[in-house]
């Protein structure tokens, strides 16, 4: 078992005052300890951004990818050893902008991983630039006029890749955030959960109290989240904010269909007689 306190690496998030990536790490510390996952078989994977220098403050395994690139290492990480408990994490930028083809894969693969997008709708650590998750219409510092494209709905992609756990949080309501967190880690399969992150310095137009009047909860709602069409309807609400599970269902996993992974993790195959020389004789 670990506590919340035992979490912390010691390092200071230098995030901005208010800023909700500390509602999510909290929120996340909260979920690792509620399901008392050892931090040494943890691994917190993610890309470039604000909300990707996450792996600095959270006492586990961890590696700070590239922009983007949350998603292929913790894929590998968990193809390596799928005994680990692994969790990517990473902004709106990263997942759904230069990320979006490795989102997308990842969902129909129905690997064993968590992945949280920290959805602020901004571009934060490059200073304020629109995103893919940025509403039409919105000015920002690269689009003064007003953005005039449609925005990427995260939960949406997901349910149309495929993904068989859809939800979305809100970094100002920690203890929901941390169940759904919880949940995703639990459920068999591959878990995606966006986070309605306020980001207060480079969306001041979208502050706490709009998401608070916004948002309502799923499980209050009589949603059913084993049918994909009313939880599609459900992501495309715009006039309200659905929080909560979307969709959950279960189907096979990955390594459950590979003979040899189905066995035993890669890390612990037998590989004192093979011969290295023979493939590097082959390959090269
Ligand atoms: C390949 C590459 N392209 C662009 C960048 C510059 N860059 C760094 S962070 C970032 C966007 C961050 O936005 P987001 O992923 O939403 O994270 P946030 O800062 O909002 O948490 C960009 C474009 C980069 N580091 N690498
Ligand atoms: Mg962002």
């Amino acid at each position: 078992m670990v506590s919340i306190e035992q979490l912390n690496s010691g390092h200071l998030p230098s995030w901005c005052p208010g800023c909700g990536d500390f509602g999510i790490l909290i929120a996340l510390k909260g979920a690792i300890a509620k399901l008392g996952l050892e931090p040494h078989r943890t691994v917190v994977v993610s890309g470039v951004g604000c909300g990707s220098k996450i792996p600095h403050f959270i006492k586990t395994c961890g590696f700070e990818s590239l922009h983007g690139r949350a998603l292929p290492p913790a894929t590998a990480i968990h193809l390596a050893n799928h005994e680990l408990t692994v969790i990517a994490i990473g902004g709106d930028g990263d997942g759904c902008g230069i990320g979006l083809g490795h989102f997308m894969h990842t969902m129909r693969r129905n690997l064993d991983i968590t992945y949280i997008i920290q959805d602020n709708e901004i571009y934060g650590l490059t200073v304020g630039q629109a995103s893919a998750t940025t509403k039409k219409g919105t000015i920002t510092k690269s689009t003064p006029h007003g953005t005039p494209e449609d925005a990427i709905n995260p939960p949406l992609i997901a349910l149309a890749a495929g993904a068989t756990f859809v939800a979305r949080g809100f970094s100002g309501d920690i203890p929901h955030l941390t169940s759904l967190i919880a949940q995703g880690i639990e459920h068999r399969g591959v878990a995606f959960i966006d986070v309605f992150q306020p980001c207060v310095t480079w969306r001041k137009d979208l502050p706490y109290s709009l998401y608070q009047q916004k948002i309502y909860k799923l499980e209050e709602a009589g949603h059913d989240v084993t049918d994909w069409e009313a939880a599609v309807a459900r992501a495309r609400e715009t006039e309200r904010w659905p929080i909560g599970v979307f969709y959950k269902v279960q189907k096979p996993i990955y390594t459950d269909q590979i003979p040899f992974l189905r066995e035993k993790p890669l890390v612990k195959a037998d590989i004192s007689n093979v011969s290295i020389d023979k493939f590097v004789e082959e390959f090269l």
